[in-house]
């Protein structure tokens, strides 16, 4: 039998208080004690025991942490200093916020008290957070041997990824980038047929809605298509989720079937698979915000459990026929030309399955790769794409802008092409000043391997310690909006700072201020996927529409923008959406929108 994540968590403390009460109970006897001390006595002090001891491991360990600090010429990160014990108030405080928080704002509260770097200790346990620059750039890449993705992490994923190159550190970790990267480095210009295909039927869906007077919700709609777009060209077959009617905003009046029902009122296969794969994640995220003690909301069942197993009935045929298929064809070819370094290239036209049954045949390998491709791959980039859909809705400017490049490079009608893309610089400055603004992948987290320090945000003062096992999260989103980073403007949407003298005065000399997609040997392996992914339907979309407009009257009012946001500074009070993060950036209650069509399509 399995043990639930929670029954395991249980066991595990039950055992570490229960073992030093037994201890001293056996100590006390063996001593002779008992005979001293009277029985209630002797049961007080054996309960009294876990807590001290704990208290005295506390002690402990900071005046250790002080002392192996001084040895590496470096002193403690500043600790966040709570009302109650073990920052339980910090802890509540945090958790309520979940909900009303815009972007990381809760974190801006202690950053104004304790600098750009803290540990915030809960339950005193360490855990730093940190925006600097040189500390991520630390962390991802001159100082990678001491950082992992760590236990705890891996622990929150394994149900859902399994091991794969997301979810693994050291050479397991190297053992997987190194089966799927030459995967990625190919110029695989047969990615364009799909992304055609998709976006044709994507778009065609909107307008009739648009037709029948209704706003989308892009966010689903654009899910849709890079799950559909990820499937097919990941292992060639294609989860047709845009062929399920969309949504109906909460208020429309409408006499047909709701969205996500097909004809005969019963969910379809397409949206039991997105719907059992959003919700796995939905439950990892709940993981990730739960931090260690994520397992109690979890003592009778894995939370993940039914969702994963709708996930991989859907992937189990698919993995079986290729390998069967490889298997065929193996035979076919002889033994000696499926070996060395033939099996290692990736053939035009080919899925990432049909690239790693040549490596190997194990279903769960196969299977725990291709998912975690798919996930760090699909909703990174559906938040990207509607993200930018919200900012062109926003600033009609940069719409006219964007589209008058498209017409010049591409025309009104044609399909763009690779060249076409990587030619238009416009369109380049539009996705990176929304990855800036709202990047996917919001915050990050990793754990130490050893003791190490950082440097300081001071240059005065000396550097900082990082004791072994401790966590460290960062955020790129608050990074990205730093005004002594960017400049006084940091938090408006102005593509122009990457084209112009900004973009020598900023981000050249610091490169590290931006990293939508980390850096280092952990470095996103889709970026350019995604880019030409995103450029693609973006060219589309301008093809076909002349306006995009918010459709703020569609969205449920329990998912607008808080009240309180107007006290908040930066963009928050000008903000026409929630954005929320669970372990990427969505807009709460979905992206809206109404399209005006083009003239010439
Ligand atoms: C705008 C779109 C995307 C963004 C912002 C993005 C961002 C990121 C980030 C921040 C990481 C680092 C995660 C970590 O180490 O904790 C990452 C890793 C990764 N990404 Fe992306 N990604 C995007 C699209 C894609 C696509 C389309 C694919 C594949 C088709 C992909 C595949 C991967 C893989 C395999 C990793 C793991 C690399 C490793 O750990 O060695 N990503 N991505
Ligand atoms: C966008 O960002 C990428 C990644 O940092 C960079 O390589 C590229 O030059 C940028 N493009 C523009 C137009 O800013
Ligand atoms: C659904 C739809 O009308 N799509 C059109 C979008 O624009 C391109 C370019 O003009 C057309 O080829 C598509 O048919």
């Amino acid at each position: 039998m399995k043990l639930t994540p929670g029954f395991r968590l249980l066991s595990n403390w039950v055992l570490n208080t229960l073992a030093p009460c037994i201890a001293l109970a056996i100590a006390a006897y063996y001593f002779g004690v008992l005979s001293i001390l009277p029985v209630w006595q002797t049961l007080l002090l054996a309960a009294a025991t876990p807590p001290s001891a704990f208290l005295l491991g506390v002690a402990y360990d900071t005046l250790s942490q002080r002392r192996r600090a001084a040895a590496l010429g470096a002193r403690l990160v500043p600790r966040v200093k709570g009302r109650w014990p073990g920052n339980m108030d910090v802890v509540i405080e945090q958790a309520e916020e979940v909900d009303r928080d815009y972007m990381g704002s809760y974190f801006l509260k202690l950053e104004q008290k304790y600098g750009k770097v803290y540990n915030v200790r809960y339950l005193w346990d360490d855990f730093i957070f940190t925006t600097e620059p040189s500390h991520i750039k630390a962390i991802l890449a001159s100082n990678f041997g001491s950082f992992v993705k760590g236990e705890e992490f891996n622990d929150i994923f394994r149900s859902v990824l399994g091991t794969g190159v997301f979810n693994s550190d050291g050479d397991m970790w190297k053992f997987h980038r190194s089966m799927t990267r030459p995967f990625f480095t190919h110029d695989r210009i047969s990615h364009f047929d799909t992304f055609d295909t998709h976006a044709e039927t994507a778009i065609t869906a909107a307008k009739d809605r648009f037709r029948a007077g209704h706003a989308i919700d892009f966010q689903d709609l654009i899910s849709r298509f890079t799950l559909d777009s990820a499937t097919e060209f990941l292992f060639g077959s294609c989860a047709h989720t845009l062929h399920s009617p969309l949504p109906y905003p909460y208020n429309a009046v409408h006499t047909h079937s709701p969205g996500g029902l097909s004809a005969n009122g019963k969910p379809n296969a397409a949206d039991i698979l997105s719907t059992a794969f959003a919700s796995a994640q939905t439950s990892v995220g709940r993981r990730t915000n739960l931090l260690g003690i994520w397992p109690l909301w979890e003592i009778f069942k894995d939370r993940t459990e039914d969702d994963m197993k709708v996930v991989h009935e859907f992937l189990e045929p698919i993995i079986a026929e290729a390998i069967e298929k490889q298997r065929v064809d193996g035979l076919d070819a002889g033994e000696e030309k499926s070996s060395g370094t033939e099996k290692a290239e990736v053939h035009e036209g080919e899925t990432l399955l049909d690239h790693l049954v040549r490596l190997t045949t194990d279903r769960v390998i196969l299977r725990d790769e291709v998912l975690n491709i798919m996930i760090a791959g699909r909703d990174t980039t559906a938040s990207a794409l509607t993200s930018a859909v919200y900012l062109l809705a926003m600033y009609p400017s940069a719409m006219d802008r964007l589209r008058e490049e498209v017409m010049s490079k591409v025309g009104s009608s044609r399909r763009p092409t690779y060249d076409d893309l990587r030619n238009m610089k416009y369109l380049r400055a539009v996705l990176n000043e929304t990855l800036r603004l709202f990047p996917p992948v919001p915050m990050n987290l990793r754990q130490t391997t050893e003791d190490t320090t950082l440097p300081s945000p001071d240059p005065e003062r000396m550097p900082l310690f990082i004791p072994k096992n401790t966590m460290i999260t960062y955020s790129v989103a608050l990074m990205h909006r730093r005004h002594d980073l960017w400049g006084p403007d940091a938090d408006e949407f102005d593509p122009d700072r990457f084209l112009d003298q900004r973009l020598q005065k900023y981000l050249v000399p610091n490169p590290f201020i931006f990293l939508p997609f980390n850096a280092g040997p952990r470095i996103c392996l889709g970026q350019q996927f995604a880019y030409n992914e995103m450029s693609f339907m973006l060219v589309r979309l301008m093809q076909n529409f002349s306006r995009f407009e918010l459709a703020l009257d569609a969205l449920s009012p329990d998912a607008r923008p808080p009240a309180h946001w107007k006290d908040i500074p930066g963009r928050a009070p000008i903000e026409k959406f929630h954005p929320r993060s669970h372990l990427t950036l969505y807009a709460k209650g979905g992206m809206w929108v109404r399209m005006i069509e083009s003239e010439q399509a």
